[in-house]
Protein backbone atom coordinates (compact mmCIF):
# COMPACT_ATOMS: atom_id res chain seq x y z
CA UNK A 1 0.00 0.00 0.00
CA UNK A 2 1.03 3.54 -0.80
CA UNK A 3 0.98 6.46 1.77
CA UNK A 4 1.16 9.76 0.36
CA UNK A 5 1.34 13.13 3.01
CA UNK A 6 0.49 16.27 1.34
CA UNK A 7 1.23 19.42 3.26
CA UNK A 8 1.05 22.81 2.56
CA UNK A 9 -0.44 26.69 3.70
CA UNK A 10 -4.18 26.94 4.28
CA UNK A 11 -6.13 27.11 0.60
CA UNK A 12 -3.12 26.05 -1.02
CA UNK A 13 -5.15 22.97 -2.97
CA UNK A 14 -4.10 20.25 -0.67
CA UNK A 15 -7.74 18.98 -0.75
CA UNK A 16 -8.10 19.53 -4.36
CA UNK A 17 -5.34 17.14 -5.79
CA UNK A 18 -6.22 14.67 -3.03
CA UNK A 19 -9.70 14.42 -5.10
CA UNK A 20 -7.98 14.80 -8.59
CA UNK A 21 -5.53 12.13 -7.21
CA UNK A 22 -8.01 9.85 -5.67
CA UNK A 23 -10.47 9.71 -8.51
CA UNK A 24 -7.53 9.14 -11.08
CA UNK A 25 -7.16 6.06 -9.14
CA UNK A 26 -10.65 4.82 -8.86
CA UNK A 27 -10.83 5.04 -12.58
CA UNK A 28 -7.95 2.77 -12.63
CA UNK A 29 -9.87 0.26 -10.65
CA UNK A 30 -7.99 0.83 -7.35
CA UNK A 31 -8.92 1.84 -3.77
CA UNK A 32 -8.27 4.76 -2.07
CA UNK A 33 -8.39 5.89 1.83
CA UNK A 34 -8.06 9.45 2.72
CA UNK A 35 -7.00 10.87 5.75
CA UNK A 36 -8.24 14.83 7.09
CA UNK A 37 -6.66 16.35 9.97
CA UNK A 38 -7.87 20.29 11.37
CA UNK A 39 -7.41 21.76 14.63
CA UNK A 40 -11.16 22.05 15.15
CA UNK A 41 -13.52 19.04 14.81
CA UNK A 42 -16.26 19.70 12.22
CA UNK A 43 -14.51 19.02 9.07
CA UNK A 44 -15.54 20.63 5.30
CA UNK A 45 -12.93 18.43 4.16
CA UNK A 46 -13.89 15.18 5.85
CA UNK A 47 -17.67 15.81 4.59
CA UNK A 48 -16.77 16.57 1.09
CA UNK A 49 -14.58 13.34 0.95
CA UNK A 50 -17.44 11.42 2.67
CA UNK A 51 -19.92 12.63 0.01
CA UNK A 52 -17.36 11.56 -3.28
CA UNK A 53 -17.46 7.96 -1.45
CA UNK A 54 -14.01 7.72 -0.62
CA UNK A 55 -13.32 6.17 2.92
CA UNK A 56 -12.41 8.62 5.42
CA UNK A 57 -10.96 8.71 8.80
CA UNK A 58 -10.08 12.18 10.18
CA UNK A 59 -7.64 13.47 13.48
CA UNK A 60 -9.18 16.24 14.98
CA UNK A 61 -8.73 18.76 17.75
CA UNK A 62 -5.19 18.77 16.71
CA UNK A 63 -2.26 18.56 13.93
CA UNK A 64 -0.67 14.74 12.59
CA UNK A 65 2.47 16.14 14.67
CA UNK A 66 0.98 16.11 17.99
CA UNK A 67 -1.31 13.68 17.75
CA UNK A 68 1.15 11.25 16.17
CA UNK A 69 -0.81 8.17 17.58
CA UNK A 70 -4.05 9.18 16.68
CA UNK A 71 -2.47 9.39 13.09
CA UNK A 72 -1.33 5.92 13.11
CA UNK A 73 -4.53 4.48 14.64
CA UNK A 74 -6.72 5.82 12.24
CA UNK A 75 -4.32 4.75 9.40
CA UNK A 76 -4.42 1.16 10.83
CA UNK A 77 -7.69 1.47 10.83
CA UNK A 78 -8.40 2.90 7.73
CA UNK A 79 -6.15 0.32 5.94
CA UNK A 80 -7.91 -3.14 7.93
CA UNK A 81 -11.72 -1.64 6.82
CA UNK A 82 -11.09 -0.03 3.49
CA UNK A 83 -8.06 -2.44 2.40
CA UNK A 84 -7.03 0.54 0.37
CA UNK A 85 -4.33 0.67 -2.96
CA UNK A 86 -2.91 4.07 -1.03
CA UNK A 87 -3.61 6.44 1.21
CA UNK A 88 -4.01 9.71 1.46
CA UNK A 89 -3.03 12.03 4.20
CA UNK A 90 -3.77 16.01 4.63
CA UNK A 91 -2.28 17.55 7.03
CA UNK A 92 -3.57 20.98 8.90
CA UNK A 93 -2.67 23.88 6.79
CA UNK A 94 -0.82 25.69 9.66
CA UNK A 95 1.35 23.16 10.75
CA UNK A 96 5.26 22.93 9.99
CA UNK A 97 7.92 20.75 11.32
CA UNK A 98 6.59 17.81 9.81
CA UNK A 99 9.42 16.49 8.70
CA UNK A 100 11.05 15.74 11.96
CA UNK A 101 7.74 15.35 13.75
CA UNK A 102 6.05 12.52 11.22
CA UNK A 103 8.26 12.10 8.05
CA UNK A 104 11.27 11.32 10.48
CA UNK A 105 9.11 8.85 12.88
CA UNK A 106 7.27 7.56 10.21
CA UNK A 107 10.82 6.29 8.26
CA UNK A 108 12.56 5.93 11.81
CA UNK A 109 10.41 4.57 14.42
CA UNK A 110 9.00 1.29 11.96
CA UNK A 111 5.63 1.42 14.27
CA UNK A 112 3.48 0.66 11.20
CA UNK A 113 3.95 -2.19 8.66
CA UNK A 114 3.45 0.35 5.51
CA UNK A 115 6.16 2.67 4.67
CA UNK A 116 5.52 6.46 3.64
CA UNK A 117 5.34 6.83 -0.33
CA UNK A 118 5.93 10.38 -0.57
CA UNK A 119 5.63 13.87 0.97
CA UNK A 120 3.97 16.51 -0.83
CA UNK A 121 3.87 20.61 0.15
CA UNK A 122 1.75 22.18 -1.78
CA UNK A 123 1.99 26.52 -1.73
CA UNK A 124 -0.34 28.98 -4.12
CA UNK A 125 1.84 30.09 -6.88
CA UNK A 126 0.50 33.37 -6.17
CA UNK A 127 1.40 33.65 -2.73
CA UNK A 128 4.52 32.22 -3.23
CA UNK A 129 5.56 34.78 -6.29
CA UNK A 130 4.50 37.88 -3.45
CA UNK A 131 6.63 36.34 -1.16
CA UNK A 132 10.16 35.75 -3.58
CA UNK A 133 9.60 39.36 -4.99
CA UNK A 134 9.29 40.63 -1.26
CA UNK A 135 6.17 42.33 -1.71
CA UNK A 136 3.43 42.43 1.21
CA UNK A 137 2.42 39.65 2.29
CA UNK A 138 -1.70 39.16 3.60
CA UNK A 139 -0.49 37.79 6.77
CA UNK A 140 0.93 38.99 10.15
CA UNK A 141 5.23 38.10 10.48
CA UNK A 142 4.71 35.28 12.29
CA UNK A 143 1.82 33.52 10.35
CA UNK A 144 4.51 34.07 7.39
CA UNK A 145 7.18 32.15 9.54
CA UNK A 146 4.96 29.23 9.03
CA UNK A 147 4.60 29.68 5.43
CA UNK A 148 7.78 29.61 5.03
CA UNK A 149 9.06 26.76 7.29
CA UNK A 150 6.35 24.67 5.49
CA UNK A 151 8.11 25.52 1.69
CA UNK A 152 12.07 25.42 3.68
CA UNK A 153 11.01 21.66 4.51
CA UNK A 154 10.21 20.55 0.97
CA UNK A 155 11.40 17.86 -0.99
CA UNK A 156 9.09 18.25 -3.55
CA UNK A 157 7.00 21.80 -3.90
CA UNK A 158 4.18 21.89 -5.69
CA UNK A 159 3.85 25.67 -6.93
CA UNK A 160 -0.14 24.90 -7.54
CA UNK A 161 -3.06 27.60 -9.15
CA UNK A 162 -0.41 28.02 -11.62
CA UNK A 163 -3.17 28.50 -13.91
CA UNK A 164 -3.53 31.91 -12.05
CA UNK A 165 -0.44 33.12 -13.53
CA UNK A 166 0.82 34.22 -17.16
CA UNK A 167 2.89 32.65 -18.82
CA UNK A 168 5.86 34.78 -18.30
CA UNK A 169 4.71 35.34 -14.08
CA UNK A 170 4.97 31.60 -13.84
CA UNK A 171 8.23 30.96 -15.71
CA UNK A 172 10.07 34.15 -13.45
CA UNK A 173 8.43 32.44 -10.60
CA UNK A 174 10.24 29.03 -11.54
CA UNK A 175 13.27 31.01 -11.68
CA UNK A 176 13.21 32.66 -8.60
CA UNK A 177 11.95 29.35 -6.83
CA UNK A 178 14.78 27.52 -8.02
CA UNK A 179 17.40 30.02 -6.91
CA UNK A 180 16.14 30.54 -3.57
CA UNK A 181 15.88 26.75 -2.84
CA UNK A 182 18.57 24.91 -4.61
CA UNK A 183 17.85 21.29 -4.67
CA UNK A 184 14.14 21.24 -4.28
CA UNK A 185 11.95 19.29 -6.68
CA UNK A 186 9.66 21.67 -7.58
CA UNK A 187 6.27 21.23 -9.69
CA UNK A 188 4.13 24.29 -11.31
CA UNK A 189 0.89 22.28 -11.06
CA UNK A 190 -3.17 23.26 -11.72
CA UNK A 191 -4.61 21.02 -10.06
CA UNK A 192 -7.87 21.29 -11.37
CA UNK A 193 -6.65 19.92 -14.57
CA UNK A 194 -6.56 16.47 -15.02
CA UNK A 195 -2.65 16.58 -16.66
CA UNK A 196 -1.53 18.50 -13.72
CA UNK A 197 -2.98 15.63 -11.65
CA UNK A 198 -1.50 13.03 -13.66
CA UNK A 199 1.96 13.79 -13.92
CA UNK A 200 2.01 14.72 -9.56
CA UNK A 201 0.62 11.55 -9.26
CA UNK A 202 3.08 9.58 -11.40
CA UNK A 203 6.13 11.48 -9.57
CA UNK A 204 5.06 10.80 -6.12
CA UNK A 205 4.18 7.10 -6.98
CA UNK A 206 7.44 6.56 -8.62
CA UNK A 207 10.36 8.98 -7.01
CA UNK A 208 11.00 8.01 -3.43
CA UNK A 209 13.90 10.27 -2.95
CA UNK A 210 11.59 13.68 -2.74
CA UNK A 211 11.01 12.56 0.64
CA UNK A 212 12.69 15.09 2.71
CA UNK A 213 14.84 13.46 5.67
CA UNK A 214 16.27 16.78 6.85
CA UNK A 215 14.49 18.59 9.91
CA UNK A 216 14.06 22.43 9.80
CA UNK A 217 15.61 24.63 12.34
CA UNK A 218 12.41 26.20 13.87
CA UNK A 219 11.78 28.17 16.73
CA UNK A 220 8.70 26.53 18.75
CA UNK A 221 7.59 29.89 19.88
CA UNK A 222 7.66 32.32 16.83
CA UNK A 223 5.54 28.69 15.49
CA UNK A 224 3.04 28.65 18.05
CA UNK A 225 2.78 32.74 18.13
CA UNK A 226 1.83 32.48 14.32
CA UNK A 227 -0.71 29.67 14.86
CA UNK A 228 -2.46 31.55 17.94
CA UNK A 229 -2.62 34.30 16.05
CA UNK A 230 -5.06 32.19 13.44
CA UNK A 231 -8.88 32.09 14.79
CA UNK A 232 -10.64 28.84 13.98
CA UNK A 233 -14.34 29.21 13.61
CA UNK A 234 -16.27 25.63 12.68
CA UNK A 235 -20.04 26.44 12.27
CA UNK A 236 -22.99 24.42 11.20
CA UNK A 237 -26.46 26.08 10.58
CA UNK A 238 -29.20 25.11 8.74
CA UNK A 239 -30.99 27.09 6.44
CA UNK A 240 -35.07 27.27 5.29
CA UNK A 241 -35.29 29.77 2.19
CA UNK A 242 -38.99 30.66 0.98
CA UNK A 243 -40.17 28.28 -1.93
CA UNK A 244 -37.60 27.74 -5.21
CA UNK A 245 -35.19 30.13 -3.73
CA UNK A 246 -32.39 27.76 -1.84
CA UNK A 247 -29.75 28.16 -4.67
CA UNK A 248 -30.09 32.53 -4.47
CA UNK A 249 -29.96 32.40 -1.09
CA UNK A 250 -26.62 29.96 -0.67
CA UNK A 251 -25.00 32.29 -3.04
CA UNK A 252 -26.35 35.37 -1.08
CA UNK A 253 -24.48 33.62 2.17
CA UNK A 254 -21.17 32.69 0.57
CA UNK A 255 -21.45 36.60 -1.27
CA UNK A 256 -22.16 38.72 2.24
CA UNK A 257 -19.37 36.58 3.96
CA UNK A 258 -16.62 37.42 1.11
CA UNK A 259 -17.66 41.19 1.27
CA UNK A 260 -17.77 41.57 4.85
CA UNK A 261 -14.35 39.46 5.29
CA UNK A 262 -12.61 41.96 2.28
CA UNK A 263 -14.28 44.68 3.97
CA UNK A 264 -12.38 44.14 7.03
CA UNK A 265 -9.78 43.46 5.10
CA UNK A 266 -8.90 40.70 7.94
CA UNK A 267 -6.24 38.24 6.89
CA UNK A 268 -8.16 34.92 5.14
CA UNK A 269 -6.39 31.58 5.23
CA UNK A 270 -9.28 30.38 4.10
CA UNK A 271 -13.45 30.20 4.75
CA UNK A 272 -14.71 26.35 3.25
CA UNK A 273 -18.35 25.94 3.05
CA UNK A 274 -20.29 22.16 2.77
CA UNK A 275 -23.44 22.38 1.45
CA UNK A 276 -25.65 19.16 1.94
CA UNK A 277 -29.26 19.66 0.82
CA UNK A 278 -31.98 16.61 -0.66
CA UNK A 279 -29.68 14.58 -3.08
CA UNK A 280 -26.74 17.12 -3.17
CA UNK A 281 -23.73 18.03 -1.46
CA UNK A 282 -20.79 20.72 -2.38
CA UNK A 283 -17.75 22.31 -1.13
CA UNK A 284 -17.19 25.51 -1.62
CA UNK A 285 -14.16 27.85 -0.97
CA UNK A 286 -13.10 31.30 -0.62
CA UNK A 287 -8.87 30.91 -0.53
CA UNK A 288 -6.59 33.66 1.17
CA UNK A 289 -6.97 36.12 -1.80
CA UNK A 290 -10.94 35.92 -1.33
CA UNK A 291 -11.89 35.08 -5.23
CA UNK A 292 -15.03 35.33 -5.82
CA UNK A 293 -16.57 31.50 -5.77
CA UNK A 294 -18.04 30.90 -9.90
CA UNK A 295 -22.13 30.48 -9.53
CA UNK A 296 -21.46 27.26 -11.89
CA UNK A 297 -19.71 26.10 -8.79
CA UNK A 298 -22.50 25.98 -6.51
CA UNK A 299 -24.94 22.82 -7.82
CA UNK A 300 -28.70 23.07 -8.25
CA UNK A 301 -30.64 22.58 -5.32
CA UNK A 302 -33.75 20.88 -4.89
CA UNK A 303 -36.45 21.63 -1.38
CA UNK A 304 -35.69 24.62 0.64
CA UNK A 305 -33.81 23.72 3.53
CA UNK A 306 -29.36 22.76 2.92
CA UNK A 307 -27.40 21.82 6.05
CA UNK A 308 -24.55 24.52 5.68
CA UNK A 309 -21.10 23.84 7.09
CA UNK A 310 -18.17 26.51 7.75
CA UNK A 311 -15.07 26.24 8.07
CA UNK A 312 -12.83 30.00 8.57
CA UNK A 313 -9.28 30.01 9.15
CA UNK A 314 -8.81 34.18 9.57
CA UNK A 315 -6.13 35.82 11.52
CA UNK A 316 -8.02 37.84 13.99
CA UNK A 317 -9.41 37.53 17.60
CA UNK A 318 -12.19 33.98 17.27
CA UNK A 319 -14.68 36.47 18.77
CA UNK A 320 -14.23 38.64 16.39
CA UNK A 321 -14.32 36.15 13.52
CA UNK A 322 -17.52 34.67 15.09
CA UNK A 323 -19.55 38.28 14.95
CA UNK A 324 -18.15 39.00 12.19
CA UNK A 325 -19.83 35.66 10.38
CA UNK A 326 -22.78 36.13 12.74
CA UNK A 327 -23.49 39.39 11.09
CA UNK A 328 -22.97 37.89 7.37
CA UNK A 329 -24.90 35.61 7.80
CA UNK A 330 -27.96 37.74 9.31
CA UNK A 331 -27.98 39.59 6.84
CA UNK A 332 -27.74 37.39 3.98
CA UNK A 333 -31.15 35.90 5.57
CA UNK A 334 -32.77 39.52 5.80
CA UNK A 335 -31.72 40.02 2.28
CA UNK A 336 -33.15 36.87 0.96
CA UNK A 337 -36.27 36.36 3.27
CA UNK A 338 -34.78 33.04 4.54
CA UNK A 339 -34.33 31.74 7.62
CA UNK A 340 -31.56 30.08 9.58
CA UNK A 341 -30.62 27.83 12.88
CA UNK A 342 -27.16 27.61 14.37
CA UNK A 343 -27.00 23.69 15.03
CA UNK A 344 -23.43 24.02 16.11
CA UNK A 345 -20.48 26.61 17.14
CA UNK A 346 -16.93 26.13 18.07
CA UNK A 347 -14.39 29.05 17.79
CA UNK A 348 -10.82 29.29 19.37
CA UNK A 349 -7.30 29.51 18.73
CA UNK A 350 -4.74 26.92 18.49
CA UNK A 351 -2.88 25.97 21.46
CA UNK A 352 1.01 25.55 21.20
CA UNK A 353 2.60 22.73 19.51
CA UNK A 354 4.08 19.70 21.49
CA UNK A 355 4.96 17.09 19.09
CA UNK A 356 4.58 13.30 20.21
CA UNK A 357 8.09 12.95 18.42
CA UNK A 358 10.42 15.53 17.21
CA UNK A 359 13.75 13.30 15.51
CA UNK A 360 16.61 15.71 13.95
N1 LIG B 1 -7.30 27.92 -10.24
C1 LIG B 1 -6.97 26.95 -9.39
N2 LIG B 1 -7.65 26.82 -8.24
C2 LIG B 1 -7.28 25.82 -7.41
C3 LIG B 1 -6.22 24.93 -7.70
N3 LIG B 1 -6.10 24.06 -6.67
C4 LIG B 1 -7.05 24.40 -5.78
N4 LIG B 1 -7.77 25.45 -6.20
C5 LIG B 1 -8.86 26.15 -5.49
O1 LIG B 1 -8.33 26.69 -4.28
C6 LIG B 1 -9.29 26.62 -3.25
C7 LIG B 1 -8.72 25.90 -2.03
O2 LIG B 1 -8.46 24.56 -2.39
P1 LIG B 1 -8.41 23.36 -1.35
O3 LIG B 1 -8.04 22.15 -2.14
O4 LIG B 1 -9.62 23.32 -0.52
O5 LIG B 1 -7.17 23.83 -0.44
P2 LIG B 1 -6.57 23.18 0.91
O6 LIG B 1 -7.05 24.03 2.02
O7 LIG B 1 -5.09 23.26 0.77
O8 LIG B 1 -7.05 21.77 0.98
C8 LIG B 1 -10.51 25.92 -3.85
O9 LIG B 1 -11.42 26.92 -4.25
C9 LIG B 1 -9.96 25.19 -5.05
O10 LIG B 1 -10.90 25.03 -6.08
C10 LIG B 1 -5.51 25.12 -8.94
O11 LIG B 1 -4.54 24.44 -9.26
N5 LIG B 1 -5.93 26.14 -9.74
MG1 LIG C 1 -8.08 20.85 2.57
Amino acid sequence: MDFHLVGGFLGSGKTTAIIGAARRMLAQGKTVGIVTNDQGRRLVDTAFFRSQHFPTVEVTGGCFCCNYDDLAAQLRQLRASALPDAIFAESVGSCADIVATVVKPFLELNRLDFPLTSYTVFTDARLLRRRLRNQPMPFGDDVVYIFDKQIEEAGLLVMNKSDLLTASEANELRVMAQVTYPGKVIHAQNSRADTGIASWLERIQKDRSLIPHRAVNIDYDRYAAGEAELAWLDEAITVTAPEGRLRTTLIALIDAIRADLRQSALPVGHVKFHLAAVGVEAKLSLPTLLDAIAESDIPDFTGNTCNVLINARVQTASDILRDCIKASIERAMLDTGARFEVVDLAHFHPGYPHPTHRIK
